[in-house]
């Protein structure tokens, strides 16, 4: 019985180290870590440009290319989402994963007419997603 325990434990322990080999770039993220849309909220109309406003709890905001335990920068996901591969490496950056590497908490957002979904991703000082993921519900908009 102790045996096949410590059996079970050693193949965890070389399954835990195979695994962390190819995500040791990543940023572990705290259990309970959330981010959220302060607003605008899932389903509401607006104008553009609007204000998008980012909610975080459980960590710190700090700007990108400081590395700190706990903080990361908000990604915007614009009528887009990150497949799993995309989030074990640097967010893209372009018209649909838009980076605040300055540590803002909200922004400006101008988008065309029409139905959108907006995620929020926050991502650590090099850009690449906390483990576990620290990510918004997806919501979805419309600019009238
Ligand atoms: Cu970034």
């Amino acid at each position: 019985m102790i045996t096949s325990i410590r059996v079970g434990l050693a193949l965890l322990a070389v399954l835990a180290a195979a695994r962390l080999t190819p995500v040791a770039a990543q940023t572990p993220s705290p259990a309970g870590a959330k981010v959220y849309f302060i607003n605008p909220g899932d389903g509401a109309e607006v104008t553009s440009p609007f204000l998008v406003q980012f909610g975080l709890t459980g960590m710190g905001i700090a700007p990108a290319g400081v590395e700190k335990p706990n903080t990361g920068h908000h990604h915007l996901l614009i009528d887009t989402k990150l497949a799993a591969d995309q989030m074990k490496e640097a967010i893209p950056a372009d018209d649909t994963h838009k980076h605040f590497g300055g540590g803002q908490t909200e922004a400006m957002v101008t988008l065309p007419k029409g139905q959108h979904t907006l995620q929020l991703v926050l991502a650590d000082w090099t850009h690449i997603p906390h483990v576990p993921p620290v990510v918004s519900e997806p919501i979805t908009i419309t600019v009238r």
